[in-house]
């Protein structure tokens, strides 16, 4: 109860400010330690190198580059603002990093969309930022990540929108090393426009979303040669690993149906990456309710969001999500401003699992039991798996099992430091009513 009592009443302190906390509050120290590292700022980091080739492919076309937003937003812009329904999963303390009731680490760069709208002096936006999720752990998966938002907007009490989305359309260069699958109508049922926009306007906002994007994919993906022609050169100085130089290949990716509270119609693009499809980017044409909410209701326009972690996996060959995180020099000089060049694995150490299973009695959340594994972890967690689920109708209680792979970037793990991590994630859990089978 004491512990209780002190918990409340202490401020949390994130960068240079203290917060207030409350019953809310779930952000942990490992987390709030990450809160200003800036990696999209170092300019020879994956994540900034592709920011910014990003944005230099769009600021031709009217795009504003935003960076430097506090990553600690209200609920009112991260969620309401946004239409978020009341009853969200995103809105969920499992879910989301809450620093008390109305204020958190926003989820996704969207949470900047009002100001930027209200901002912006060109039709088009971009803005990079942090952004903060509980979430699962696996090598796709890290509670921090990055974002690259963009949008780009239309007066529709322009007379000649029509024309003006037609030349604007026309002036995207259309990329011959993609190969796109996209079937799917402009709009439809499932998916459907906005009331207030004709069938044409929705169709050219949409097909302008695409090429867009269409455009800064293939744009990516374009490796130079000079980048080759540096790689073969450290491999002749005996830096280990990397594979030759690949054929020029069509990227393939296509188009899915998604959901978004504050777009509609709202897509997905999927790249192939080793054999699975990978979500890269959710978008869609912007809905009026937002444009109302920025002041600015003769708008019409569109905005995207793309990972940046995950592209980067892609393009720089990054087989684990951690590694953006090493401040090892092995990592972090390896890449030059300006240039995407392929990873080189400075070496692989050993991983191995623990298995963990206890009678969930006291029904944590996966993203709680995540936190845990992360607190005492940290980045020696490689990925933690859900292995097995069982239910005894009797008794009516359920029993998991999660698999815990560590595995450092830096070392072999001995096996007595794997153990004292486990132990403590035991006892953890153990207080929060996990029963040890
Ligand atoms: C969004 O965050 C929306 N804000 C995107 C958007 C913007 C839609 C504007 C419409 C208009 P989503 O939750 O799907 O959407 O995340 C966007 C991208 O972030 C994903 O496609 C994925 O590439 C990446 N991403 C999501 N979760 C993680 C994670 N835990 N680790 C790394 N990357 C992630
Ligand atoms: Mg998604």
């Amino acid at each position: 109860m004491s512990r209780l009592l002190v918990r409340f009443k202490s401020d949390l302190v994130i960068g240079s400010k203290k917060y207030i906390t409350d019953e809310w509050t779930n952000v942990p120290t490992a987390i709030t330690k990450l809160v200003g590292r800036n990696l999209y700022k170092q300019p020879s980091h994956p994540l900034a190198i592709l920011a910014k080739r990003i944005e230099k492919r769009l600021e031709p076309l009217g795009f504003t580059s935003y960076k430097g937003f506090d990553p600690v937003v209200s609920v009112h812009q991260n969620f309401d603002s946004l239409g978020f329904p009341d009853d969200h999963p995103g809105r969920s303390k499992s879910d989301t990093y809450y620093i008390n009731k109305d204020t958190l680490l926003r989820t996704h760069t969207s949470a900047h969309e009002i100001e930027c709208f209200q901002t912006s002096p060109t039709p088009g936006y971009l803005i990079t930022a942090d952004v903060y999720r509980r979430d699962t752990i696996d090598r796709t998966h890290y509670p921090v990540f990055h974002q690259i938002e963009g949008a780009r907007t239309w007066s529709s009490k322009d007379p000649q929108l029509i024309k003006r989305l037609q030349d604007d359309l026309a002036a995207i260069p259309r990329p011959n090393n993609i190969e796109v699958e996209d079937n799917l109508p402009p709009f439809s049922e499932t998916n459907p426009k906005q009331d207030n926009q004709s069938d044409e306007v929705t169709r050219l906002i949409g097909e302008n979303l695409k090429r867009t994007l269409e455009f800064i994919v293939a744009d990516l993906f374009k490796t130079p040669s000079s980048t080759v022609d540096k790689m073969g050169k450290d491999k002749a100085k005996g830096i280990s690993g990397g594979s030759p130089s690949e054929p020029a290949e069509k990227t393939k990716i296509r188009w899915v149906e998604a959901y978004f509270p504050w777009t509609s119609p709202s897509w997905e693009i999927e790249v192939f990456w080793k054999n699975e499809w990978l979500e890269v980017c959710g978008c869609g044409v912007v809905r009026q309710q937002v444009y109302d909410n920025s002041g600015m209701p003769d708008s019409v326009g569109w905005a995207f969001g793309i990972g940046l972690e995950r592209s980067a996996m892609l393009l720089f060959k990054i087989p684990d999500i951690r590694l953006f995180w090493s401040s090892n020099p092995k990592f972090t000089d390896q890449f030059k401003e300006g240039e995407i060049s392929e990873f080189q694995d400075w070496s692989k150490f050993p991983s191995s699992y623990k298995d963990i299973a206890f009678w969930n009695d006291s029904n944590l959340h996966e993203n709680d039991v995540m936190e845990v594994v992360r607190t005492f972890g940290k980045d020696l967690v490689e990925n933690v798996q859900l292995v097995d689920t069982y239910h005894n109708p009797k008794s009516k209680k359920t029993s998991v099992c999660y698999r815990i792979t560590y595995q450092s970037m830096d070392k072999t793990l001995t096996n007595e430091e794997i153990s004292t991590i486990q132990n403590q994630i035991i006892d953890t859990l153990t207080a929060k009513g996990a029963v040890i089978r």
